[in-house]
Parts: structure tokens; C-alpha cells; sequence
């Protein structure tokens, strides 16, 4: 065999000092991930976000380590790529037996340094693939490749695999939740020392704010809805995805007061209900099963709740406690009251 799996070591932008699995070829070492579907990182060489991959070209070197945990090499940034859709994969595949975005075994490239100054990445469905900006001024150009992103990011692909939620109105808050859900998931899954599971997306990204999103009080961004309302189907994808994110953090952890990961998350309702949560783990359980089960590509947030609630009935029964909360936190977002 000619590429052999070897184990590297890397020191990431966002996630430190962590194992990777690289490829070994007879001139040195490949960021190519055999144990994660072949995923390959690239560096996108900066090139422009109209054509990412144009000046774009595989990371090789003569030795296994890679990064140095600042900005100062390009191979920290692929660090934090390799480790997190890595640790994606694991979530899906540890979780619910998903063996990559299609479930079949194969790994999403994924391109780092894309353009300069952009605070953003994204998932492609055309090239099954992912692109990440290098930040900007605006967040001290850090890279745009923490945990909860690349989760994010390769969570975009499998919705577009399952349900293929719509990319606007509800239904594009919906599959913008999704991909916050499950990015949150697997920065829980992670366990990494330096990026502890919370309910905030974006927190490890020096964002002026602090963080991108809050999954326990979405509007405390200011722009984001924790609350449904018949204009939802209006506002951007990513504001939107508020009442679907505050579903899930009340469906998961219940309402009140809690530090978790380091950060303080506050659990408002919309009602002032209080109630227990079924945990994070029963609830995207329960999340998995509606998406790959139940939503279309029009689900909106009445159809999710009602995707949800038979999924938590397939999952723990008709007359489950699990069944319970789930309808107890839809209605404190003002879903089907
Ligand atoms: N980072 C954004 C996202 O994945 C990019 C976009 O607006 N599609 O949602
Ligand atoms: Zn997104
Ligand atoms: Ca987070």
C-alpha cells in the first residue's frame, strides 16, 4: 500500500494541540484523512470566493506536524479543518451510524484560506465541498475554522442530503438551525480542552460581541428571533434560525439559569414556562430523526414541530416524558400555540 494512515500531530488556530490522521506517500505527508472518507484539506491559497479553488493546492510536507497555533503558518488553520470535520464525522458516524454527508463513506474536501478579509465559510453543494475565511479585521483576522463552524459547515451538506430544506423563509431557518444544532453537537462530542461544548456558535472567533449566535437567547444578538412570529418567513436565514436554535437548547436543557462550557446561557422563554430538558444527546436525537424522517424541503416551523413530535414518539414512546418536553419547548418559542 502505497498511502498509508499515519497519525499526525497538529497545533490549531481555535483547537490547540490535537492528533490528526494524515496520509503517508513516498515523499512525505499528505492533510488527506483515510479514516474519515478520504477528506482532503486544501489550502485555497487566497484565492477569490467567485473561484475559490483557483489558485488552489493540496498541504504536503516532509514531516507529520503541522501548525504552530497561530496565523504565522498556513497549517494552522488546516489543523482546525482536519480536527473538526474529523470530529463531524465521528459525531454522525458514533451517533447515528451516518457514514459521511451522503452516507456513503466519503469525505467532503475542504479549502482553507479562502479570499482574504472574508469572516465567513461555507458548504458547497455543487463541488461537495467546504470553503473558510481567514476572518477579518473585524474579529482580529482570525480563521473562520473553529469547531462549532466546521460542524456547522459539514451539517449544511447533510441537510442537503436529507431533507434539503429550502434556503429561505422558514424553512431556510430551519436548515440554518440544523447546521447550529449540529455544529454545537459535535463541539460538545469534541471534548476539546480548549473549545468546551456551549450553546453559543462562533464564540472561539474574537468576534467583537464575543460570539456569531446564541442558541439560549438568540436575541441578545440583536437580530436573531427567539420567539416565532407570522413574519419569521422574512427575515435572513440566519435570524431566523433563532426560534429553531432556542427550540433545541430548551428542548435539550429546560429553562433557568445555567453555565455550561464556561458561559452563562439563560434559557428565556417566550411564555414563562419553566420545565426540565430532555438532554442534549435524546434531543438531537430526536432532531436527527425529524430531519432524515420527516422534514421536506418546505418544513416549516409548525411542520418541524409536528416532524419532531413523531420522532420523539418513534424514539420514547406516545406518551413519553421526552414526547412531553419536546411539545413544552416548541411552545415556549410560540410554535403551535
Ligand atoms: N456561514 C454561512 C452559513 O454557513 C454562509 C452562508 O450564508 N451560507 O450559513
Ligand atoms: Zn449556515
Ligand atoms: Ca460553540
Amino acid at each position: 500500500e502505497l498511502h498509508q494512515s499515519v497519525t499526525g500531530t497538529g497545533n490549531g488556530v481555535t483547537v490547540g494541540q490535537v492528533s490528526i490522521e494524515t496520509t503517508q506517500t513516498s515523499s512525505g505527508y499528505t492533510l488527506t484523512d483515510p479514516a474519515h472518507g478520504g477528506t482532503i484539506i486544501y489550502d485555497s491559497y487566497n484565492s477569490p470566493q467567485s473561484n475559490p479553488k483557483q489558485n488552489a493546492r493540496a498541504f504536503s510536507k516532509t514531516t507529520n506536524s503541522w501548525g504552530n497555533g497561530t496565523t504565522s503558518s498556513r497549517e494552522s488553520a488546516a489543523v482546525d479543518a482536519s480536527y473538526g470535520l474529523a470530529k463531524t464525522w465521528d459525531y454522525y458516524k458514533d451517533s447515528f451510524n451516518r457514514s459521511g454527508i451522503r452516507n456513503d463513506g466519503r469525505g467532503a474536501p475542504a479549502y482553507v484560506h479562502m479570499d482574504t478579509n472574508v469572516l465567513n465559510a461555507f458548504y458547497d453543494d455543487n463541488c461537495f465541498c467546504m470553503f473558510f475565511g481567514d476572518g477579518s479585521s473585524q474579529n482580529g483576522n482570525t480563521p473562520v475554522t473553529a469547531l462549532d463552524v466546521a460542524g456547522h459547515e459539514m451539517s449544511h451538506g447533510v441537510t442537503s442530503a436529507t431533507a434539503n430544506l429550502t434556503y429561505s423563509g422558514e424553512s431556510g431557518g430551519l436548515n440554518e438551525a440544523t447546521s447550529d444544532i449540529f455544529g454545537t453537537m459535535v463541539e460538545f462530542y469534541a471534548n476539546n480542552a480548549g473549545d468546551p461544548g456551549d450553546y453559543y456558535i462562533g464564540e472561539k472567533l474574537n468576534m467583537s460581541g464575543g460570539y456569531m449566535r446564541r442558541m439560549d437567547n438568540p436575541a441578545a444578538d440583536g437580530n436573531s428571533l427567539s420567539c416565532w412570529t407570522s413574519s419569521a418567513g422574512s427575515a435572513d436565514v440566519h435570524y431566523s434560525s433563532g426560534i429553531g436554535n432556542h427550540f433545541f437548547y430548551l428542548a435539550a436543557e429546560g429553562t433557568g439559569t445555567k453555565t455550561i462550557g464556561g458561559r452563562s446561557h439563560t434559557g428565556t422563554t417566550c411564555n414563562n414556562d419553566t420545565f426540565a430538558g430532555i438532554g442534549k444527546d435524546k434531543a438531537a436525537a430526536v432532531w436527527y430523526r425529524a430531519l432524515t424522517t420527516y422534514m421536506t424541503s418546505t418544513t416549516n416551523y409548525a411542520g418541524a414541530r409536528t416532524a419532531t413530535l413523531q420522532a420523539a414518539a418513534d424514539l420514547y414512546g406516545t406518551n413519553s416524558q421526552e414526547r412531553y418536553l419536546v411539545s413544552k419547548a416548541w411552545a415556549a418559542v410560540s410554535v403551535g400555540t
